[in-house]
């Protein structure tokens, strides 16, 4: 397909880049670390978001050459910043459900690790309820255990969106729920209903020793709403966009 040639040009031409968007503790405002959002940046100077590459990421092969292409430039980015005394907290790298079936994920990520000389306990990864429940089983819960031993955050991403319920959250051996923007955007309507799924959500985290990361913040009502419910971090344009690698040292400077 289109996607998939597309894909393998950008493999080829390493255009693969990771954007850097931050997660903000919303109690101190401050950033506690960022999601690495994969961008496709050709020479003539356009950027590409992921959903114009969306059919590769079903292609096993490719989807894990992206993840791994995204991991060299999150671990080298991570060995630039250190090396120059910019701390920048924690990174998450987004998975693909392949991630799960091809080459051992804990070897690949200690592999780039060693390479640059970083360890795993600022690493974190993204894997959103669909892939999970999909591949869920003893072997992928075995492969997230061995992962979070490594000091590896696991985070639910887009939580509410596919088919996990509340009841399949104490399954799952993740660290961080994410609530979807979907839910974020109807704070503002003062809809009572739909600020009940999130309370719900929020308070189901709590219960289970979870972390909370609101996404797609746009608004300071939204942000306040949510600290004043225990969520634990905000993400969104409110805060930040996603950056590239370059603008990560001002945006951390310019903390308030
Ligand atoms: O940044 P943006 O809104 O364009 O991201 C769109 C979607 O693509 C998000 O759901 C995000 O989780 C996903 N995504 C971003 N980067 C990656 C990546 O490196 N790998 C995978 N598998 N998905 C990604
Ligand atoms: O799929 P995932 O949820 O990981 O990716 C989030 C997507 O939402 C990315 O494409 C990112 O660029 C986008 N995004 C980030 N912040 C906001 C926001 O405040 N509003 C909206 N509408 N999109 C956002
Ligand atoms: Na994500
Ligand atoms: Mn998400």
């Amino acid at each position: 397909s289109q996607m998939l040639f597309l894909a393998r040009q950008a493999l080829e031409q390493d255009s693969i880049v990771p954007f850097y968007q931050p997660k903000i503790d919303l109690r101190t405002g401050r950033v506690m670390g960022w999601e690495a959002l994969l961008r496709i940046c050709s020479a003539d100077g356009t950027i590409l978001p992921p959903s114009e590459i969306q059919a590769a990421f079903s292609d096993s092969e490719v989807a894990v050459r992206l993840t791994e292409r995204m991991f060299a430039r999150v671990f080298a980015d991570l060995a630039n910043w250190r090396a120059v005394g910019i701390d920048p907290g924690r990174i998450a790298v987004n998975l693909s459900a392949a991630d799960f079936r091809g080459p051992d994920l804990a070897s690949r990520l200690q592999a780039h690790a060693e390479a640059t000389e970083q360890g795993l306990s600022a690493i974190d990864i993204e894997v959103t309820e669909t892939v999970l429940i999909g591949q869920l089983g003893p072997e992928v819960s075995r492969m997230l255990q061995e992962l979070r031993k490594m000091g590896v955050m696991v985070a639910l991403d887009d939580f509410g969106t596919g088919y996990a319920s509340l009841t399949h959250l104490q399954e799952f051996p993740v660290d961080v729920i994410k609530i979807d923007k979907s839910f974020i955007e109807r704070i503002d309507e003062n809809n009572p209903k739909a600020t009940a799924v999130i309370d719900a959500v929020l308070e189901m985290a709590m219960r289970l020793g979870m972390q909370t990361v609101a996404e797609g913040i746009e608004t300071m009502e939204q942000a306040r709403y949510l600290r004043a419910r225990g969520c634990t971090m905000g993400q969104g344009y409110f805060f930040d966009r996603p950056l590239p690698a370059c603008e990560v040292p001002r945006a951390l400077s310019s903390e308030t």
